[in-house]
């Protein structure tokens, strides 16, 4: 829903809370740079850390500052604890929550694996970091990407970064990056003694039937803090609007727990380790051929954060390991007599170290190093039953010890220049090796493919380098101008290179587009590099300090935001084939180097109309985004390109209650990829309610989610292959559509 909340009951805000949070409000409208971590991050946190450990009471007094990319925010989009706390009731998919924020869309997949778009670039082209740490989708249709390994509860914030971000901010993606942090450990004040807190939560979802539970407990002392957080969520197919028919293979089921150890070392040192396990046991894909019919992560992760006589130091050390099973889930004819097992494992470990140094009161210099391995094995045992014939006798090896390993470097120099000017500039260099071994298929058909592809060199090195440099003016109080341009580039991932076969059935297995479509991998792919010059312009009203000296938001803000892109190698595809099932065309493509270009516009605003002790605090908030994609040699669309969209929010805060109306409009979808077949959707209009209620430690949420019920069609969303799967092939193939009406209820108390 909307992404700014005006906040009315200062008198419910610790004093020292509000103060930290003005401070920091105050450094990022005196024109400080939008990368500036020192400022806005230590700051923020400062102000999360001494938060309870739930956002219950309805106070989020940083969001007044960043809503969304509409102040003059040092992310391009932060979802803060209130933000998240109103969201979640909503999603059991962390990606969701992002729904929204300017320039993001959604590409469909499964109930919690959704994959984030940024300014028409999505997937593996935007870099995902939970906790610091990079997670690769394990999986050839990528069911298990970052953020399906987090529950929306246990989020403390979200950062978006788009298009041109710091170097500091990651390498080897070119759309931006996406930064989610659980809380910070909540250590008890001195003398404390013990402090124990926790919170427990539910949440039940008309249109799929779907609940979430959710608890964190913590026990702190002044020096140490033990804390699990823990969720489980289920639901069944969702309800299309309209009709209500339930669309098939959308249900799924999962939990996660996480247990954490945080110590203070030193005078301002933090250590923290954490142990997560993720189980889920099934989830459906719609617009997919397979469904994940099991998925487990475990991970653990070590951070460690402290300020020194010359700057602040901070490094994270971490290992994930994944197995991942695909098989039919029932809707697609389940798996009693074998199925077609399909299973992934991986392994990856690595480390970030990051250095802020103050080189003076105006300079600050940023360095960093990082080492992420990464190892994948890919394979399908052999089928039983009637296709024993066709997909036996032996295991088909997809990828086959593949291996993707990445070494970063970079410097970063930050300088206020005084009279409203500010610069950023940095230079980052990221080396990407990967190699797979020898692989075979299920039999002699196989052979012909095989033998060329272990006969060839696999082994690649690609030395990319990025560049970023970013200029600010502050003109006035009232009006910020920002001007970036940036240089980077991803390499390949491991099935874009190495998808060996070009047979039908296992090309038609590699795909995350939700397309239905064969795609062969190309080990001479090299890597795309993307040159990005955006602008934003913001103004909003003046600020005046009220009589305790602190300053409320201003009462408007706009923010505009163009953009153009130049992707030299942009990862694309050349058609070998059409192949023609059950009456329907897919397309059997080549991964192939295109130069391509994006370039678009997000618009977004707010005002507070009023703002009244009795009343409360009334406010309107939209955002507009516009993007086109298309190959520069025949202009034609890029994949998964959101049409044009935008949304107004109105919000009501008085007391404990919050509530909100929120009207969402895409228009057609026209502009497709020829060359993948991408079906186009007609336009559409949503509308939205939500509210919630504190109480002290308790908190109760209840929205109505698509209230007319309205029947669309997702325009990322991919193909209805489920419903088209479990009709037979009788009915057309169509786009995937989106969920209908949902009445949604949660309730969180916390102690
Ligand atoms: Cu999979």
């Amino acid at each position: 829903m909307s992404s700014f909340t005006p906040r009315p009951q200062e008198g419910r805000i610790p004093p020292f809370r509000r103060r930290l949070a003005r401070t920091s409000a105050l450094a990022l409208m005196a024109g400080t740079l939008p990368w500036l971590p020192t400022v806005a991050y230590g700051q923020q946190d400062a102000a999360d850390a001494k938060a309870p450990v739930v956002a219950l009471p309805a106070i989020d007094v940083d969001k007044d500052f960043v809503p969304g990319g509409m102040s003059v925010p040092p992310v391009d989009g932060h979802l803060g604890r209130q933000a998240i706390a109103d969201r979640r009731t909503g999603t059991p998919d962390t990606a969701a929550l992002l729904s929204g924020l300017p320039g993001m869309a959604l590409q469909g997949a499964g109930g919690i694996s959704s994959l984030p778009v940024i300014r028409g670039l999505g997937d593996d082209r935007v870099l995902t970091l939970v906790n610091n740490v990079p997670i690769t989708a394990s999986c050839p249709n990528h069911m298990n990407p970052a953020l399906s390994y987090i529950a929306p509860g246990d989020v403390g914030a979200i950062d978006v970064l788009a298009g041109v971000t710091p170097v500091s901010r990651g390498g080897d993606n070119i759309g931006g990056t996406i930064a989610v942090t659980t809380p910070d450990p909540q250590f008890a004040g001195e003398g404390q003694g013990l402090a124990v807190h926790g919170d427990a939560s539910t949440a039940f979802r008309s249109v799929n039937n779907g609940t979430t539970v959710g608890g964190h407990l913590s026990a702190a002392t002044d020096r140490y803090v033990v804390s699990y957080a823990g969720s489980w969520s289920r639901g069944d197919d969702y309800d299309r609007g309209g009709d209500g028919k339930s669309v098939n293979s959308t249900l799924f089921e999962t939990q996660s727990h996480a247990l954490s150890l945080a110590a203070r070392v030193g005078e301002d040192g933090v250590l923290e380790v954490r142990g997560g396990v993720q189980v889920t046991p099934y989830e459906g894909f719609a617009n997919q051929r397979m469904d994940m019919t099991d998925n487990r992560g475990t991970s653990v992760d070590a951070h460690y954060k402290a300020g020194f006589a010359w700057g602040r130091l901070d490094a994270t050390a971490y290992w994930q390991h994944v197995r991942h099973a695909m098989n039919f889930l029932a809707d697609k004819g389940g798996y009693d007599d074998g199925g077609m097992p399909m299973n992934t494992r991986s392994n990856a470990d690595g480390y970030t170290v990051k250095a802020d140094i103050p080189l003076s009161a105006a300079d600050t210099l940023r360095v960093g190093n990082e080492f992420h391995h990464y190892a994948l094995d890919d394979w399908w045992p052999p089928v039983g039953g009637m296709m024993a014939m066709m997909m036996g006798p032996n295991t088909f090896h997809t990828i086959n010890g593949g291996t993707r390993d990445r070494l970063g470097t970079y410097v970063e120099w930050e300088r206020t220049w005084g009279g409203g000017w500010s610069s950023l500039a940095g230079l980052r260099n990221d080396t990407v090796w990967t190699g797979t071994g020898t692989v075979s298929g299920y039999n002699a058909s196989y052979a012909k493919d095989a033998a060329a592809f272990n006969a060839r060199d696999r082994s690649r090195t690609d030395a990319n380098v990025d560049a970023t440099a970013e200029l600010r003016y502050a003109v006035g109080d009232q009006a910020t101008v920002d001007l970036g341009y940036a240089r980077k580039s991803r390499s390949p991932n491991l099935y874009e290179r190495y998808a060996w076969s070009t047979g039908n059935m296992a090309s038609s297995m590699i795909t995350w587009n939700g397309d239905g479509n064969f795609y062969v991998g190309n080990p001479d792919l090299k890597p795309e590099v993307a040159n990005t010059v955006s602008t934003s312009l913001s103004w909003h009203a003046a600020t005046a300090a009220d009589g305790e000296g602190a300053t409320p938001p201003p009462a408007w803000e706009v923010r505009l935001t163009p953009y153009y892109s130049y992707i030299e190698d942009y990862i694309s595809q050349r058609r070998l084939g059409t192949v023609v099932s059950n009456g329907v065309s897919f397309a059997k493509v080549m991964f192939a180097n295109r130069d391509a270009r994006t370039y678009g516009v997000d618009l977004s605003g707010r005002a507070t109309v009023w703002r009244d002790a009795d009343l409360g605090v009334l406010g309107v908030s939209g955002s507009l985004g516009w993007v086109r994609g298309q190959t520069v040699s025949d202009d034609d669309g890029l994949y998964h390109m959101m049409p044009l969209n935008g949304r107004i929010g109105v919000e009501h805060t008085l007391g404990g209650w919050h509530g909100a109306v929120d009207v969402q409009m895409v228009d057609a979808k026209t502009k497709v990829d020829h060359l993948l077949n991408e079906p186009t959707t007609p336009g559409y209009t949503l509308v939205n309610l939500r509210g919630s209620y504190s109480w002290g430690n308790i908190r109760v949420d209840v929205a109505i989610e698509n209230l007319m019920d309205k029947a669309y069609a997702l325009p990322l969303g991919g193909i209805d292959y489920g419903d088209w799967q479990a009709g037979n092939h009788t009915t057309p193939l169509g786009s995937l559509p989106g969920p209908g009406r949902s009445f949604n209820a949660g309730l969180t108390v916390a102690f």
